[in-house]
């Protein structure tokens, strides 16, 4: 009785010393990596807005502060008590752009033990980067820099923009190969493993050769075109790839001359490459992203439409197991003029649209072709006049 009592816990340590092994074993890390001090440079991000307040906030203690208006701001992150850090902006004077900032930078929930940080100026605008704070790991404290940019506007608040002033950058082996990755906190609130169906909305990956695109964190992972399982850190640090066991697939038939598909989804954001007109993803839940036609002119001119879904709402594709799912984005194309009025005249744009209601973009040999002109009569063609469209 007295060995097998013995014996138990032993093999207990030992089984879990084995899994710890096995778990440390697939666990890839990463090295972080801050903003540049003097450009705030990150390789991709997204400004987020912060509402700004002029009310005190209840119960925070304050530091003492140059103007009698400063304004206040939550920067929501879920590695916090209550989910959120105050910070607080101050200026010397009332027609200056805020330039001072406060933020909870420990947690504590206080502004007054905090050192004030100077931002860079321009002249309406002040930018904080990068700028530090300590936040609450699932292992203990870490480190998260981001960028915070106050906007000056006569008589409102002043616009606040937040995004992430660090990443995570490193080589992975995928397959006896090493490949490069960084991992971004997209949605800027001090994870890296948000995922979502609206890639806007999620943390991305880069992960491959050089010049690939990042994608948005999802349950997978496509590296040079085989999809991985991808498990991020949430604090970011390391991520772990595993080839999935029983990946089941679906597939969607696209228009000829189609070259690119994109869909994003839970599962992660895909650009996909059609063979014989027919794409293969993982079944699942898609928003279909953007797509891209290339046709070769007479004059051996490569000429591409690009569409995307940014700001519309994106058509839904449901992959299911072995079957197919078939995508209208045939033409034409919907050359549409947006015309408003102006205090001195009229303002007219020019948007090209698919049949989805995407934007399409062309390019002719990786240019934009020249913009089109308008032409424009009146009723009595007394008048008309030629007008030249202009990109930007
Ligand atoms: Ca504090
Ligand atoms: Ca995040």
């Amino acid at each position: 009785m007295c060995t097998r009592r013995c014996l138990v816990p032993g093999l207990i340590l030992l089984v879990s010393l084995l899994l710890g092994h096995l778990r440390a074993q697939d666990q890839q890390w990463l090295q972080y990596r801050i903003a540049d001090r003097k450009t705030g440079w990150t390789p991709e991000f997204r400004d987020w807005q912060i509402e700004l307040q002029a009310n005190r906030p209840q119960g925070v203690r304050l530091p003492k502060f140059k103007h009698s208006n400063p304004c206040f701001g939550r920067w929501k992150t879920p590695l916090s008590e209550g989910g959120f850090r105050w910070f607080a902006l101050d200026r010397s004077r009332a027609n200056r752009p805020y330039y001072l900032l406060y933020i909870d930078s420990n947690g504590d929930g206080h502004l007054d033990d905090e050192q004030v940080i100077k931002g860079q100026t321009g002249v309406d605008s002040a930018g904080f980067w990068p700028v530090r704070v300590t936040l609450k790991g699932h292992e203990g404290a870490v480190t998260y820099h981001m960028i915070i940019q106050v906007i000056w506007r006569m008589g409102q608040q002043p616009l606040c923009l937040v995004r992430s002033g660090c990443w995570y950058e490193g080589q992975v082996k995928i397959d006896e190969r090493m490949v490069n990755c960084i991992l971004l906190d997209y949605t800027a609130n001090g994870t890296f493993d948000d995922a979502s169906l609206d890639p806007e909305n999620a943390d991305k990956i880069i992960i491959g050769e050089q010049g690939t695109r990042s994608a948005a964190v999802g349950r997978l992972v496509d590296v040079n075109g085989v999809f991985y399982e991808l498990q991020v850190a949430r604090e970011g640090g390391s991520i772990r790839l595993r080839k999935p066991t029983d990946l089941r697939f679906g597939s969607i038939k696209v228009p000829s001359g189609l070259t690119m598909l994109t869909i994003a989804g839970l599962n992660g954001q895909f650009y996909l490459k059609p063979q014989d007109r027919i794409c293969q993803a993982p079944v699942g839940t898609y928003g279909l992203y953007g797509w891209q036609i290339e046709q070769k002119n007479e004059k051996g001119k490569v000429w591409s439409a690009t569409g995307s879904f940014q700001g519309q709402k994106r058509p839904t594709i449901e992959l299911t197991d072995g079957r197919q799912v078939d995508l209208d984005i045939q033409g034409p194309l919907v050359s549409r003029l947006e015309v408003r009025r102006a205090s001195s005249g009229y303002v007219i744009g020019h948007v090209l649209e698919g049949q989805l209601g995407e934007q399409v973009t062309l390019m002719v040999d990786s240019s934009r072709p020249r913009p089109p002109k308008l032409r424009i009569w009146n009723q009595q063609r007394t008048f008309g006049e030629v007008f030249n469209f202009a990109y930007g």
